[in-house]
């Protein structure tokens, strides 16, 4: 087991060196990730949010322990077949970090240096644990020996960590410094948000942004100066751009609510910023798009990849963007850093690509995106929605006057009118706050007298085509949850 130890973070402190991305146990993560079925992996990323990563490598540490168990067990009847197991396991790793698309030859390294450890330290242990006629005084070098190994492997490991996170996508970052916009979003009005009734507030800081991706312990860590976007496929022009030629254009600030398709009817999967880049348009435009691409197939550095329908990208109206910058700041690593896409109305899956470095022009017909192989819809409009955000699901409020507030959205329309029924009675219309724009959500809110006792609200929005939200419960694959969301709560 402490060979386990040794060579998990030998392995991560190379890679902290190295390459973040070329750690074993992280690659050995994410390759269980890949060849999880995909009933699976849709369920840990819809429901499971970080506890998936704290299963992911909880399962993976008892795994790891038990084999070496194994081994050293396995080597007190011959030494060479406890070799033979643990390097067994370093070739897992091996192939795992082989299989990293970001990572290079330098890489394998890391590998390298973790079957050394894990070898390495089992020899040595069973060598010292097997002296012929062991006194007590081999008996405490055993034991001293063990433990210096628990201790360095703790030293190993830690350094690794703090290397990965200090590596350069951070201080590239940080680096950036202020994304102005020659074209600034308009302030935010107040009145956008019933914060004080219990909705979000209107714009969700970074911290608090909602966050999904396949993405597992580690995020990928690009540095800005290493970044390029390529833009080919079914163009006139083939063109690469740099992030200085991105960030030299001038830049618009668009206030946009992202939301995951797979959020929960009342889920907490939406999420609004300020988000600082340049009309996605405006660069397909300069690549000159050939008649009948109607895919724009964007892929991360991870090899993540959608694909967005390009008449949605090349309307103006409707706003998509190359964004660099989020709320006032670069994007954070985990959301994007340096470039990501984000095209309002459309769902993160099939639009919103975060360290994305290609873009081609295609067909539907000819490439299908990461999600789509894994039976989510190509075709993926948000749909509209609302949540009751207060009273909380099961609290009790004090009798008297109840305020029932929360948010709808329908991005790219705009929500029209929010109704809330109570007990079954009849839909009253919510007061809804000043509205930002049709790519945003918006607030509501609600006054009402009601009897001490047990209480049931629902909630359903109309968007600004009329289309008022169906009660009918469908779940979030393959386009989206359809259905009112409704809380339980008591007056006393
Ligand atoms: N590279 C990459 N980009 C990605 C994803 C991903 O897994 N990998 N997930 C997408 C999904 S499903 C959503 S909903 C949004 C979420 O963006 P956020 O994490 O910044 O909120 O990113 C999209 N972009
Ligand atoms: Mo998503």
């Amino acid at each position: 087991m402490l060979s386990v130890l040794a060579a998990v973070t030998a392995g991560h402190l190379v890679a902290g060196i190295v390459d973040p991305d070329a750690s074993p146990v992280l690659a050995v993560g994410n390759a269980v990730r890949d060849l999880s079925p995909p009933s699976v992996t849709d369920f840990a990323i819809a429901n499971l949010g970080d506890t998936k990563k704290a299963l992911l490598f909880g399962g993976l540490g008892v795994v790891l322990l038990v084999t070496g168990a194994v081994a050293g067990l396995l080597s007190r009847r011959r030494l060479w077949l406890g070799i033979a197991l643990a390097a067994a396991v370093g070739v897992v790793g091996l192939v795992a970090v082989l299989d990293q698309p970001t990572v290079g030859v330098v890489g394998v390294t890391a590998p390298l240096a973790s079957t050394a450890a894990g070898v390495g330290v089992l020899w040595w242990l069973h060598t010292l644990a097997t002296r012929p006629a062991p006194d007590s005084a081999a008996r405490r070098r055993f034991l001293l020996t063990s433990a210096g190994v628990a201790v360095g492997a703790g030293v190993l490991g830690g350094a690794g960590q703090l290397l990965a996170g200090r590596n350069g996508a951070a201080a590239s970052r940080a680096a950036v410094g202020p994304l102005t916009p020659a074209f600034p979003a308009p302030p935010i009005p107040a009145g956008a948000d019933f914060a004080a009734a219990g909705t979000p507030r209107f714009l969700t800081s970074n911290r608090d942004f909602y966050r999904v991706d396949t993405a597992l312990a580690q995020v990928p860590a690009v540095r800005a100066e290493d970044w390029t976007l390529r833009v080919h496929g079914m163009v006139e022009r083939e063109r690469t751009y740099s992030y200085a030629d991105i960030r030299d254009r001038p830049l618009v600030e668009r206030t946009i609510t992202m939301t995951c398709v797979s959020n929960e009817v009342g889920g907490p999967y939406v999420s609004t910023a300020n988000f600082v880049g340049v009309p996605l348009g405006d660069l397909l435009a300069e690549a000159g798009v050939r008649p009948g691409a109607d895919q724009l197939f964007s892929t991360s550095v991870d090899g993540w990849t959608a694909g967005t329908p390009t008449e949605a990208v090349l309307d103006t109206r409707r706003g998509a963007m190359l964004a660099l910058g989020m709320n006032g700041e670069p994007l954070p690593l985990e959301h994007g850093f340096p470039a990501r896409l984000v095209v309002p109305g459309l769902y993160g899956f099939v639009s919103a690509t975060k360290w994305v470095v290609d873009l081609e022009l295609t067909t539907f017909e000819a490439k299908e995106s990461y999600w789509l192989s894994r039976g989510w819809g190509r075709r993926a409009p948000i749909k509209t929605q609302s949540r009751i955000d207060a009273p909380r699901g099961f609290a009790t409020v004090p009798a008297g006057r109840v305020t029932l507030a929360g948010v709808a959205w329908a991005q790219h329309i705009g929500v029209q009118r929010v109704e809330v029924r109570v007990d079954g009675g009849p839909w009253r219309t919510a007061t809804l706050a000043t509205e930002v724009n049709v790519r945003t959500w918006r607030m509501w809110r609600l006054d009402l007298r009601l009897e001490p006792g047990q209480h049931r609200a629902e909630v359903r929005a109309t968007d600004r085509r009329g289309r008022t939200q169906t009660d009918a419960r469908v779940a979030p694959i393959p386009d989206g949850a359809t259905g009112w969301h409704s809380v339980q709560f008591s007056v006393a």
